[in-house]
């Protein structure tokens, strides 16, 4: 054996490169083919249970569940005068706009939303600090108004860019609301753009005028004050890098319940 052979099957791929080299017949019967093989299928079957897992429904739950006092969390009232502006018309002309990796922006008034694609549905919120609430939810079907705008090919996330600074401290615009999902979950029925709570239009605390509802997950997933919707390849260029506000300050990207 070359010196130059010997180096190339001494690296992490030497074992299957032994074996091609070795030709077909005995890397059919090869154990070490059988095995590597075995594994490769265990991978498949764990992604695959991994995804549906994430692709079923989240628990829904019956009127009478609904909590008559939800809790409200984070910020409650935006101090921030561009939302203060919006809220005293009474959302008349906030736009949600869709843009980023899409064929086709769109900007949508609250009237435009409430024509699209609509699921209502009765959930349970639980926030990472141990408290959970039910609350009945209407709102657009994420995955209609993305296929409404068009993904481009290169699309893997989106980002939800909130209207409230919940930390007036941090420099710049590091202290304002974001979060981040996956298109597994901006797919998913149950993942909307929430208008109505309990049947009546989203209050200021929980949101106003539209918050993301992604079942799956845990509260602070939940973005309230959305106003744009930005989809990207990647979300490490975006402020802290790790996909949303507590995210940057430690908290798991993927939060599921
Ligand atoms: N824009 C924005 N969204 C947010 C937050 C926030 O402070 N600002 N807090 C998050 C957290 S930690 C939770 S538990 C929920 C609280 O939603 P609620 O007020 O409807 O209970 O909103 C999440 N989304
Ligand atoms: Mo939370």
């Amino acid at each position: 054996m070359t010196a130059n052979r010997r180096r190339l099957l001494s690296g992490a791929g030497a074992s299957l490169m032994g074996l091609v080299l070795a030709g077909c017949d005995r890397l059919n019967r090869s154990e070490a083919v059988q095995a590597t093989l075995a594994r490769a299928e265990d991978l498949t079957l764990a992604t695959q249970r991994a995804l549906l897992s994430r692709t079923s429904l989240a628990k829904e739950f019956e009127p009478k569940d609904i909590s008559d006092d939800f809790r409200a969390n984070g910020t409650t009232n935006p101090g921030d005068p561009a939302y203060k502006a919006l809220a005293a018309e009474g959302f008349e002309s906030w736009r949600l706009i869709i843009d980023g990796l899409v064929e086709r922006p769109l900007s949508l008034s609250l009237s435009d939303l409430r024509a699209r694609p609509a699921r209502t549905q009765i959930t349970r919120h639980d926030c990472v600090e141990g408290w959970s609430s039910i609350g009945q939810w209407t709102g657009a079907r994420l995955a209609a108004l993305l296929e409404e705008a068009g993904l481009r090919p290169q699309a893997r996330y989106l980002i939800f860019h909130c209207a409230d600074t919940l930390d007036p401290n941090a420099p710049g615009e590091t202290g304002r609301y974001y979060e981040s999902i996956d298109l597994v979950d901006a797919f998913h029925p149950q993942t909307i753009l929430a208008y109505d709570m309990n049947g009546a239009p989203l209050p200021v605390r929980y949101g106003a005028p539209v918050r993301l509802r992604v079942e799956r997950q845990l509260g602070y997933k939940h973005a309230k004050y959305v106003m744009r919707i930005e989809a990207v390849e990647s979300f490490e260029a975006f402020r802290g890098g790790q996909g949303g506000f507590w995210e940057d300050r430690g908290y798991a990207w993927y939060a599921g319940v």
